[in-house]
């Protein structure tokens, strides 16, 4: 049965209460934290040695598919009404958007030590407590629009700027590549030492605190998130019906995959992730 991804501000007050109950509930069990450890694992860059299968490389939108997938059929697996609904970040912009409310995800970090203290990812409510970390302190820490180095949510123009891209990848396949798709909506910056982050990079660095790097799981907004990444990447391509796919199509570069190759840890071929309409689609 084909479901459906909603946006996250058309959800009525029960299907938030059921998706955050359903978040909960796999915290309880261990199960979330496993998910953070994975992607903690996953989390090689360009700097790295060995291959890149979920950040900086073109497998970054199948990966984060897969991964999206295995989460949400766990939390279908607590309540079947369940599914991951998306925030389009173009429009959903201020700390004041019903996301961030008591009965959604809770607000910003406090300005002394950026800890959420509102909704039910607060720690001090007791169902919430970072295990999985990179950084230091077991509670969720947020630090809307990094007020000591302001930064913006990304515009519908410069998302724009990424579904125009007429390519889905280009050489060298990481976080340099000049242009293509993938690393336009990926968001690196096109220079070393440019600061200009883009799209999906920079929604990490507005939400800030756990987001920021590795653990950004710890964050139940991270699906949230990665679900929108995922509907400009099917919009990408209902834009573009004559561009490949997906790039490479043959393995040049052992550090990156090509479309018949298998993503770890789940063993999933590329190819299999490329087309979600039998599984879900969005509203
Ligand atoms: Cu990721
Ligand atoms: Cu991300």
């Amino acid at each position: 049965m084909v479901y459906t991804r909603q946006n996250q501000s058309t959800l009525t007050k029960a299907q938030k209460r059921r998706f955050v109950n359903a978040v909960l509930a796999l915290k309880r069990t261990g199960r979330y934290d496993e998910f953070v450890r994975t992607h903690i694992e996953f989390y090689t860059g360009d700097g790295d040695g060995g291959l890149r299968v979920a950040h900086m490389t073109p497998s970054f939108f199948p990966w984060h598919r897969k991964f999206l997938l295995e989460f949400e059929t766990a939390l279908r697996q607590v309540d079947p009404g369940v599914s991951v609904p998306y925030w389009d970040w173009t429009v959903a912009r201020t700390p004041a958007a019903s996301l961030w409310a008591e009965d959604f995800l809770g607000g910003n970090g406090r300005r002394s030590d950026h800890r959420v203290t509102t909704g039910p990812f607060a720690q001090q409510h007791g169902d919430w407590t970072v295990t999985e970390a990179v950084t230091d302190g077991d509670f969720l820490m947020r630090d809307f629009g990094r007020p000591q180095d302001p930064i913006a949510l990304p515009s519908k123009a410069e998302l724009a700027g990424a579904m125009d891209e007429s390519v889905y990848d280009k050489v060298p396949w990481n976080s340099l590549s000049p242009a293509g798709f993938r690393n336009k909506l990926e968001g690196w910056p096109s220079r070393r030492g440019d600061r200009t982050w883009y799209n999906h990079n920079r929604v990490h660095r507005w939400v800030s605190g756990h987001m920021l790097g590795a653990g950004s799981v710890n964050d139940p907004v991270f699906w949230l998130h990665h679900a929108f990444v995922d509907l400009c990447w099917s919009r990408w391509r209902q834009r573009h019906p004559r561009a490949a796919p997906y790039l490479p199509a043959e393995q040049r570069d052992e550090r990156v995959l090509a479309a018949g190759d298998t993503m770890p840890p789940w063993d999933t071929p590329v190819g299999d992730m490329l087309d979600h309409s039998s599984l879900y689609r969005y509203e």
